[in-house]
């Protein structure tokens, strides 16, 4: 492995193992709700399953791979990483919390599913475990910062790159967010999980969780975004349509995407109708960026296109590489976009929010959203990122090139099924032997479909573990191909959208807009709480 390279590297391996392993629980998973019989099939591995799965994608998989793409960003971009050793202890910390809470998790001692609500309550290794890994991830943040810092002494007048401006953003919206989620495991969960408190208020909990886990999904898509801009158009043979554009959105999401938790709650009593529109307001804000990158990405893809000579209205579109990995898994993942997008408006919406929430539609919006646009976009970035690191060619290039197309049908699959059996009242998280009969009987079919998704996503997935292990173990050794970004139509000029400082307090005081009020309510109010809740 090139040695610069090697802390990034490290921490790619770490996500596309744990990706590989959450893969093959998702097929258990999507079997078991067709009512498929396999060995060993049960509620309680349904639910460790499910549990796994969920923390193993959502939370290890995106964690590491976008701290190995941070690392990556500020070795080629700012042409260091300030504190190495720093760097690598971080990667231990996270990567012994992500075990500790695995290991809590597949011996059934903390089957709380991702978002560990309460009353359920986990082993406290979890709790703890989960806690290591975001520190970890706090550090990580320091030390890209940090690298920031020191690249901006040397060069005070120049534009911040535009992939360490999206890091940054990414960053920043991280630390926002996971003060939250501090709060809620470290003030509560794990005194409840250690019995030094016997109850827990579940309300209170949820709203310091969404206070987290809605920014933690732009802590999701904004390195995705970062591939977006600053990659694709390269890759595709063009340039980035506009760089300006591109600091304003992600300047947007650090304002707007913590204050919108709210809509993860519209069905929970204690918070009032006018804080819930207040959040909606803001979520449909927080909509604007995507509407904008959505613009100005496929007007890059537009310029790669004519630059090959396209001069059509939309024979652009069959000139871009499809046929490379990388493209073709990117351009699918904004393919999905589309739909994820379209879903997430849904979902805002109070009225139609009551339709869909807690049903399997919710399922199938975070697998287009989280499992395609998201993990496409990195699955792609991985065949960008491997030679380059390990300055080995690409092996099995044909499985290569079909695995995204595959992921893409085995989605279109899975995700049209749970949508529409969403709609029609299949609840989500509910193991299927419960649903037989003639009640269940109607959402049958549509999980037998997703589950011939799910094969289909499981084959993907394991061409992609394939084609990246054989690289780095037996790939052909080449010189490292150079890490290269896209250049913009116009070239970037320093402005009020690099200034970080700014609109983090900018994004505080909307925080504490949105939150402070609601909060002093709930916490006013003499509490009773639940005692703890272990169902297996
Ligand atoms: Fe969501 C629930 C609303 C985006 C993930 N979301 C979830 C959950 C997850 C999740 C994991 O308002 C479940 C949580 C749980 O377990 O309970 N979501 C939204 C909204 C957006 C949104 C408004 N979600 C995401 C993203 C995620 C994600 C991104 C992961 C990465 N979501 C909700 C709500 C709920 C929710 C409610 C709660 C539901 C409930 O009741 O429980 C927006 O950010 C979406 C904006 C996006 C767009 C799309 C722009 C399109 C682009 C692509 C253009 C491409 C083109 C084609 C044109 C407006 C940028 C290119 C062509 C070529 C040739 C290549
Ligand atoms: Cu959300």
């Amino acid at each position: 492995m090139n040695g610069r390279h090697s802390l990034a590297g490290t921490h790619i391996g770490v996500a596309v193992a744990a990706f590989g392993v959450a893969s093959a629980l998702g097929l258990l998973q999507a079997l078991s709700l067709a009512d498929i019989h396999f060995p060993h099939r049960s509620e309680s591995l349904y639910y460790i399953s499910v549990t796994a799965h969920g923390v193993l994608m959502a939370l290890v998989f995106t964690t590491f791979f976008i701290m190995g793409l941070g690392y990556v960003l500020a070795q080629e971009n700012l042409g260091r990483i300030a504190g190495r050793g720093v760097g690598w202890f971080a990667f231990w910390l996270a990567a012994i919390g992500s075990v500790a809470a695995a290991v809590t998790i597949l011996r059934g001692q903390s089957t709380v599913l991702y978002t560990f609500y309460p009353p359920l309550q986990a082993h406290p290794l979890f709790y703890i475990g989960a806690t290591l890994l975001v520190v970890g991830s706090w550090i990580w943040g320091g030390v890209i910062i940090a690298s920031y810092r020191s690249w901006r002494r040397e060069q005070s007048g120049e534009p911040v790159p535009l992939p360490i401006h999206g890091m940054l953003a990414t960053i920043i919206i991280w630390y926002l967010a996971t003060l939250g989620l501090a709060i809620e495991v470290l003030g509560m969960l794990v005194p409840w999980s250690l019995h030094w408190v016997k109850t827990i208020d579940p309300l209170v909990a949820r709203t310091y969780f969404w206070w987290f886990g809605h920014p933690l999904v732009y802590f999701w898509l904004l390195p995705a975004y970062v591939i977006w801009y600053t990659v694709l158009p390269r890759i595709a043979g063009g340039k980035l349509f506009s760089d300006a554009l591109g600091r304003v959105v992600f300047v947007m999401f650090v304002l707007l995407s913590v204050p919108v938790g709210f809509h993860h709650q519209f069905a929970d009593p204690g918070i009032s109708a006018g804080w819930k529109l207040t959040h909606t307001v803001l979520t449909y804000s927080v909509v604007y960026p995507s509407l904008v990158t959505a613009f100005t990405v496929v007007a890059s893809l537009e310029v790669a296109g004519r630059m090959k000579g396209a001069t059509g209205l939309f024979n652009w579109i069959g000139r871009l590489p499809w046929s490379d990995p990388f493209f073709a898994s990117v351009g699918l993942a904004m393919i999905a976009f589309i739909f994820g997008g379209f879903g997430g408006a849904i979902n805002a919406a109070y009225a139609m929010n009551s339709m869909v929430h807690n049903t399997a539609w919710i399922q199938g919006h975070f697998h287009v959203t989280l499992g395609t646009t998201v993990a496409m976009t990195f699955m792609g970035a991985t065949y960008w990122l491997v030679p380059r690191i390990s300055g080995r060619d690409l092996r099995f290039m044909g499985l290569a090139r079909v695995q995204p197309y595959l992921w893409f049908a085995g989605m279109v699959l899975f995700s049209t099924s749970y949508h529409i059996a969403g709609l029609r009242g299949l609840p989500r998280r509910v193991y299927s032997a419960s649903l037989t009969g003639e009640y269940g009987g109607r959402w049958h079919a549509l999980a037998v479909v997703g589950a011939v998704g799910a094969v289909i996503l499981f084959a993907s997935a394991i061409s992609y573990v394939i084609v990246v292990a054989a690289t780095w173990l037996a790939g052909r050794r080449i010189k490292a191909p150079a890490f290269e970004f896209a250049s913009s139509l116009r070239p970037p000029v320093p402005s009020i959208w690099d200034r970080f400082g700014l609109w983090t307090a900018v994004a505080v005081v909307m925080i504490l807009a949105a939150y402070g009020y609601p909060l002093v309510r709930l916490l006013a109010h003499h509490r009773y709480g639940s005692p703890p809740y272990q169902p297996f």
